[in-house]
């Protein structure tokens, strides 16, 4: 489809192939929006594009498998053996831009001849506009106070991000400079905060594809209906297009409210949190009482708290132990739960992803509206054991959602926070669920349950493993906005 050109190419399954990436916050000078909507122009109209559409994307990932095809049958002819052949990283880097409301309010106030429908937003996205460090969009989550967000994101100035993926730091740097560069850092755009504005993750370099509390990640994403071919272990819900992506046009649109306006189409709209995690928390805490809530490991405790073991295998599908084949694992995601689901209600995944009717409604609406593409990384140093290592570490946590109402927020305040949501036996989501601080300002505990092996309810209470240190909420238009209205 040609909106393949247009959609950027972060908000998909797949996302932008990387290693590392950088998060840049940047905000427009003021007095300076007509020389940046100049300068955006040029950015949306340079080849080779600096900005990466989903087509871009595709054709790298397709790339990148196909070089690695190559290297490894070459290798073969050459009688190396299979464990010995390291196919080398292929050098790409991908760019995505997004703004927050006030960045697209910098550029009306300074443009009153474009017409960026702003106040329709206003109705149609009051959190996106209120934005994440607002009291509204903070008590409804129970994030902390801003003041215990790192100073970056306590700014209020943060207009627009520059979220850059590559093969190496190099790659990305050098991405980010010439984006920089076209845009007039210095005269249009300056860095958001006194303090260093970008934000640094990269896969782990000893255990690719896993976070920092062990369990491989980016298993489940949703596909989208027109764009993605149907998976070969297809998940109950396939998702349309319009519930990831913004949709104006009448006829489509099942879900959405129509009234955002057209030059939004095949946008999307970007969360981003940075969350801390206390690895040396998790360990202990699985480590202490495995054996007391009657679970057959300190694994399988881990597993019921996740849903899934280590390796990414769903302990719905894997009771006991995790499965010795990883490979299999991956592709694990066809899989529905029901009352007698070895997988806790409480359990991350099952908390974020319900795999079954609600309600009784079906298909069911709710869950698939609250679906999210999800591209984060992590960030920090590995934990090694040593706990007060000086490092601190955790996910740089990114989903795209057609509305964050119905989507993210949803998913954390009335899922993963809300101890009573489905049964009330079983509590808070023992990875993200958040609970308000205490009037003395001390964050609350979680409380969650599962059932030990002889079918009895355990539960532990804790101080939450995941602590939010600042994020926001930002939209990522499709490219040709970057042109016109947003571009001059
Ligand atoms: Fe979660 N983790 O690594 O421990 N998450 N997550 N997440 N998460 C998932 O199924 C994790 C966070 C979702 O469709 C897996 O792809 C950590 C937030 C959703 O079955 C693992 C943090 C939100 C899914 C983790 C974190 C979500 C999901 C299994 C924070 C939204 C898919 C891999 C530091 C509010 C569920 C997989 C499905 C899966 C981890 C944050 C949502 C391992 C450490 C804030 C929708």
């Amino acid at each position: 489809p040609e909106q393949l050109g247009t959609i950027q190419g972060d908000i998909w399954t797949k996302g932008f192939p990387k290693y590392h990436e950088t998060y840049y916050f940047f905000s427009i000078k003021t007095g300076k929006a007509s020389l940046f909507s100049q300068r955006l122009k040029v950015l949306a109209t340079q080849t080779p594009p600096l900005i990466s559409s989903l087509k871009k994307a595709r054709d790298d990932h397709n790339f990148i498998s196909m070089e690695r095809e190559k290297y490894i049958t070459a290798e073969k002819l050459k009688g190396i053996p299979k464990k010995e052949i390291h196919p080398p990283t292929v050098p790409i880097a991908n760019a995505l831009i997004a703004f927050t409301s006030k960045g697209l309010k910098a550029i009306q106030d300074d443009s009153p001849s474009k017409n960026l429908g702003l106040l329709d937003i206003e109705d149609t996205d009051p959190a996106f506009v209120a934005g994440m460090s607002s009291d509204k969009v903070r008590t409804t989550l129970n994030d902390p106070a801003t003041k215990k967000w790192d100073v970056l994101f306590q700014s209020t100035k943060i207009h627009g991000l520059l979220k850059i993926a590559g093969s190496s730091p190099e790659m990305v740097k050098e991405r980010l400079m010439r984006i920089q560069v076209t845009l007039k850092h210095g005269e249009a755009i300056e860095d958001a905060a006194p303090t260093d504005s970008q934000v640094v993750g990269w896969t782990r370099p000893n255990d690719r594809g896993k976070e920092h509390f062990g369990f491989e990640d980016g298993i489940s994403q949703p596909r989208m209906n027109g764009i993605d071919s149907p998976d070969p272990a297809p998940e109950p819900n396939m998702n349309t297009a319009q519930e990831l992506l913004i949709v104006t046009d009448k006829t489509a649109s099942e879900n959405q409210d129509v009234r955002r306006p057209a030059w939004m189409q095949n946008g999307s709209f970007l969360v981003f949190r940075k969350l801390e995690q206390d690895v040396a928390a998790f360990e202990c805490l699985t480590k202490k009482y495995w054996a007391a809530t009657k679970c057959e490991s300190q694994e399988q405790m881990g597993a019921k708290l996740m849903g899934r073991w280590q390796s990414g295998a769903p302990i719905a599908t894997f009771e006991t132990k995790d499965t010795a084949d990883p490979g299999k694992a991956k592709v694990m995601n066809n899989f529905v739960y029901g009352a007698e689901s070895p997988c806790p209600v409480s359990a991350h995944i099952r908390k974020t992803n319900i795999r079954e009717k609600l309600d009784g409604n079906e298909p069911d609406q709710r869950c698939r509206r609250t679906r999210m593409i999800r591209n984060g990384i992590p960030y920090g140093l590995d934990y090694k054991g040593h706990e007060n290592d000086g490092s601190t570490r955790g996910l740089l946590f990114a989903c795209y959602q057609g509305h964050i109402e119905d989507s993210f927020q949803h998913m954390q305040a009335s899922w993963s926070n809300e101890p009573t949501f489905r049964n009330a036996d079983f509590g808070h989501d023992p990875i993200i669920g958040q609970v308000p601080d205490s009037s003395e300002g001390k964050p609350g505990k979680l409380k969650t349950s599962f059932l030990g092996s002889d079918k009895s309810l355990q539960t532990v209470e804790f101080a939450p493993l995941v602590t939010l240190k600042g994020g926001e909420y930002f939209f990522v238009p499709p490219i040709s906005a970057l042109s016109t209205p947003l571009g001059s």
